[in-house]
């Protein structure tokens, strides 16, 4: 049926700047479903599973640093075609070549600032959703009590 889910991460550099009840309506206004929510600080091994396919690049460091410095907002939304669509409501990675009208165009300026993680694949947005090994279970929890809410 094309329905996907998708991991939606306001960064600390989001949440400091005020900026979560923007970035929560541009997805609400498209029309995707929020699933779960929370406010989370990222410990460090979690965050380098996050950006494993990243560790080889010169700025993993300061990015692993960066998504550490202070709480992240979680949410998993689903709908048709979310995961591309979501991606394009983003923008693009570099804020200064994200298109006006998209989340990174209008809202930033520096790669390593730019407000926002999506998934890059329905097979990544599971992943990203459900998650593995320890923290398996506190996801289920977090997603699980949003949707029975909704239904
Ligand atoms: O998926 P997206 O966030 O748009 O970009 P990725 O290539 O997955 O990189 C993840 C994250 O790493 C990016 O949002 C900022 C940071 N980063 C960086 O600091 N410098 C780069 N040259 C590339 C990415
Ligand atoms: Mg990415």
């Amino acid at each position: 049926d094309g329905v996907e889910e998708t991991y939606i991460m306001v960064k600390p550099d989001g949440v400091q700047r005020g900026l979560v009840g923007e970035i929560i309506s541009r997805f609400e206004k498209k029309g995707f479903l929020l699933k779960g929510l929370k406010l989370f600080q990222c410990p460090k091994e979690l965050a380098e599973e996050h950006y494993r396919d990243l560790k080889d690049k010169s700025f993993y460091p300061k990015l692993i640093n960066y998504i550490t410095s202070g709480p992240v907002v979680c949410m998993a939304w689903a709908g048709v075609g979310v995961v591309a669509s979501a991606r394009k409501l983003i923008g693009a990675t570099n804020p200064l070549q994200a298109e006006p009208g998209t989340i990174r165009g209008d809202l930033a300026v520096q790669t390593g600032r730019n407000v926002v993680h999506g998934s890059d694949s329905p097979e990544n947005g599971h992943r990203e959703v459900v998650g593995s090994g320890r923290e398996r279970q506190e996801n289920r929890q977090w997603k699980g009590r949003i949707r029975k809410s909704t239904k």
